[in-house]
């Protein structure tokens, strides 16, 4: 008979599930959110001209939400996913990137498309409108269309990341979703690929706290996001996201780690969404309280920057008010210029769908060719 009054368990799976993940306790930090400087060596790394240029690229994708926003309203624009909160999650790690790595965008990753050089903001705004134009990616420059399928991008990442990886060059794919994305499986098939092939990859999982209206807690019992890639082989790590300074530097050591052929890397930054999913209109107050999102809003990666700049004679309002204004200019021209570009015909569309058409293409493209030809 089996002792049923044995105490200690052959396995202290208890033990276990209370340690998972407790080595992501502290997550990388380098201003923190009273703007005071935590990791001097990794500060000193960066000149005032580049701590400048940090501000000025996340005041101007400010100012690109603040528009979009309105011109939403307006109706001038289709879905747009807004980016208030994310500018230090989105900025500090895009920048880390060289002109030759591939980008793998979600739909919330705009401003990265912008700011790498493969879009400008009125094809943002033409992608929004669902023009095929803004899919069309400045020559030479690499970048993916906006995923829209959660995980979706991680697949088509790791398969150009082993490219790279196979036509030996000096460049890594690298890819963005939300926390949401780590519960479906493309993510963990794309993040398990890179690791098997050690592919050049670094996956960033911007964790805002929400998947629409389901909090972080909800959608998986995990105690960090960055612990899954263990389960893959892969080094991970977690980031303050309302610190553009930690999301670059960490973002860059990875780059350099994966582009030495390491393998792949993923980084998770601890970031909030500071309004609504969409602009089709969900109300946050809905599902979740102001109590809530105040000590999110406190952390705003803008005022952090703004306050240790400021500090060293590097900031001043003036130069910010200029700086808005001119800004605000350039995404009213933009939103013009998307305006008057030609409107996208059905034949224009189902051409880009397949680059060899399938038999039920062909024949409509002939049917919407025949009553594009009557509407002339
Ligand atoms: C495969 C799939 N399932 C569901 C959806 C619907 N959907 C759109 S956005 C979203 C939430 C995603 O949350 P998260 O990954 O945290 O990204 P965030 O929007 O916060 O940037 C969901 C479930 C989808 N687009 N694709
Ligand atoms: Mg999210």
């Amino acid at each position: 008979m089996s002792d049923t009054t044995a105490t200690a368990p052959v396995v202290d799976f208890a033990a276990i599930k209370a340690g998972l993940g407790e080595d992501y306790d502290n997550p990388f930090q380098v201003l923190d959110e009273n703007h005071r400087v935590v990791n001097q060596e990794v500060f000193d790394t960066f000149t005032d001209d580049q701590l400048v240029h940090f501000m000025e690229i996340m005041l101007r994708e400010r100012i690109l939400h603040e528009q979009t926003t309105v011109f939403s309203k307006q109706g001038r624009l289709g879905f747009y996913a807004p980016t208030l909160g994310q500018e230090a999650s989105q900025l500090g790690s895009v920048t880390a990137f060289q002109p030759q790595d591939y980008l793998f965008p979600s739909y919330r990753d705009l401003p990265q498309m912008i700011e790498h050089g493969a879009i400008t903001p009125a094809q943002g705004f033409l992608w929004s409108r669902g023009h095929v134009q803004g899919n069309r990616m400045a020559d030479g420059h690499r970048s993916w269309f906006p995923q829209i399928i959660i995980g979706a991008q991680h697949i088509a990442a790791a398969g150009a990341a082993l490219g790279l990886k196979k036509n030996g060059e000096d460049a890594v794919a690298f890819s963005y979703s939300g926390d949401g994305s780590t519960s479906q499986g493309d993510t963990y098939e794309g993040l398990n690929f890179a690791g098997a092939f050690q592919a050049p990859l670094v996956m960033i999982i911007q964790n805002n706290g929400w998947a629409i209206s389901v909090p972080r807690d909800y959608q998986t019992h995990t105690r960090t996001l960055a612990q899954k890639a263990v389960a893959a082989g892969v080094p991970s790590v977690q980031v303050d996201g309302m610190d553009i300074l930690a999301v670059h530097a960490v973002a860059k050591a990875a780059r350099d780690f994966a582009a030495a052929g390491n393998g792949p890397v993923m980084i998770e930054t601890l970031t909030y969404r500071f309004g609504a999913h969409s602009s089709a209109g969900d109300d946050p107050s809905r599902y979740r309280t102001h109590e809530q999102e105040q000590p999110w809003f406190d952390k705003d990666p803008l005022n952090r920057l703004r306050e240790l700049l400021t500090e060293k004679d590097l900031w001043s309002a003036e130069h910010e008010a200029e700086l808005k204004d001119a800004y605000k200019k350039e995404f009213r021209a933009a939103i013009k210029e998307a305006e008057a570009a030609p409107h996208q015909t059905v034949t224009e569309f189902l051409t880009n769908t397949f680059e060899e058409p399938t038999p039920n293409i062909v024949k409509q493209l002939e049917e919407a060719a025949a009553a594009e030809a009557e509407e002339k």
